[in-house]
């Protein structure tokens, strides 16, 4: 028999339409895909903005290259450029943003699937978005060991060696003692490995919030959601698959501009800004 086309999830590329979707029922297993970007906002600069990012802020280090600053081979010869730059970057005072309250607000509303952030600020556990919803597929400051034997060590003791400028090492082997951030040339968390395949079968709605989709294997995931997924950008710029996204297309969705103003945009349309503006008020 004759079968009737199945129709698309969104009928047009736009917010409205995947606030829509949101809202009657259509999209209940939601993936969202985070990086830096959305941090900016607590104060914490992401990697590649012209000039506030922390590759064009590196040359003081005198680094062969920026990602030299995060691979473990280099950091093994030289690890002083990486402490300096945990020094700046040590999450402490920092609160999460409009961003990730609203990641927190859809799994309240029991949409979130999984949160994939390439973030290590910790800023999502901050904005209580429980530890089963999240990965964090690059580590993250939370916890510390010895590159050598493993051992996990306290974070307060390494952030004590750090804020004094002294290399911190193991007590039983000497190794030196990093924060358990993935780096270029380490494999990212078992987590990652075991939940994106089951993950990106089930997805029906992923958005892409705040990452230049640079860094492999994590920019590879917005590949993997069923081919009549919906995928919304919300970044500064275009990044990645959508750069090259049809005018007719109605898969992807593009909302360009400040991710802080446009997820409050999105809360409005969904009529969630109050419990929005009440979780921003909680901190
Ligand atoms: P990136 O390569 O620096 O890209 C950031 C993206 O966000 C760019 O496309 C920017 O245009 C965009 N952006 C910046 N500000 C905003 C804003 N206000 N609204 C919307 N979009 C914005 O960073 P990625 O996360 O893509 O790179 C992956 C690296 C960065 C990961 O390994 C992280 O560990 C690492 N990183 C993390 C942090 C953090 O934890 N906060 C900070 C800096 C770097």
């Amino acid at each position: 028999p004759p079968t009737t086309p199945k129709s698309k999830p969104l009928s047009e590329p736009t917010i409205e339409e995947v606030a829509k979707g949101i809202t009657d029922g259509t999209f209940k297993k939601i993936i969202v895909m985070t990086g830096a970007g959305i941090s900016v906002a607590a104060g914490i600069p992401d990697f590649r903005t012209p000039g506030t990012g922390l590759y064009y802020n590196l040359q003081k280090y005198d680094l062969p290259f920026p990602e030299a600053v995060f691979e473990i081979r280099y950091f093994q010869q030289r690890p002083e450029p990486f402490y300096a730059l945990a020094k700046e970057m040590w999450p402490s005072n920092y609160k999460p943003t409009i961003t990730h309250h609203f990641i927190r607000l859809l799994e309240e509303k029991g949409v979130l699937l999984r949160n994939y952030t390439q973030n290590i600020d910790t800023l999502e556990r901050q904005a209580g978005i429980s530890p089963e919803l999240l990965v964090e597929a690059h580590g993250s400051f939370g916890t510390t060991r010895c590159i050598k034997c493993k051992r996990e060590v306290d974070q307060e003791w390494l952030r004590e060696k750090v804020f004094r400028d002294e290399i911190p090492k193991c007590s039983d082997c000497e190794g030196l003692i990093k924060p358990d951030i993935t780096f270029f040339g380490e494999n990212l968390p078992e987590r990652f490995h075991t939940l994106t395949h089951p993950d990106f079968q089930q997805c029906d709605l992923l958005f892409v919030i705040g990452t230049s989709l640079e860094v492999y294997p994590f920019a590879s995931l917005v590949d993997r959601p069923k081919s009549d997924v919906p995928r919304v950008l919300i970044n500064m710029e275009e990044v990645g698959p959508f750069e090259s996204t049809k005018k007719d297309d109605c898969r992807d969705v593009k909302v360009l501009g400040d991710c802080q103003a446009s997820v409050r945009e999105l809360a409005k349309l969904l009529h969630w800004e109050s419990e929005l503006d009440e979780l921003v008020h909680q901190g």
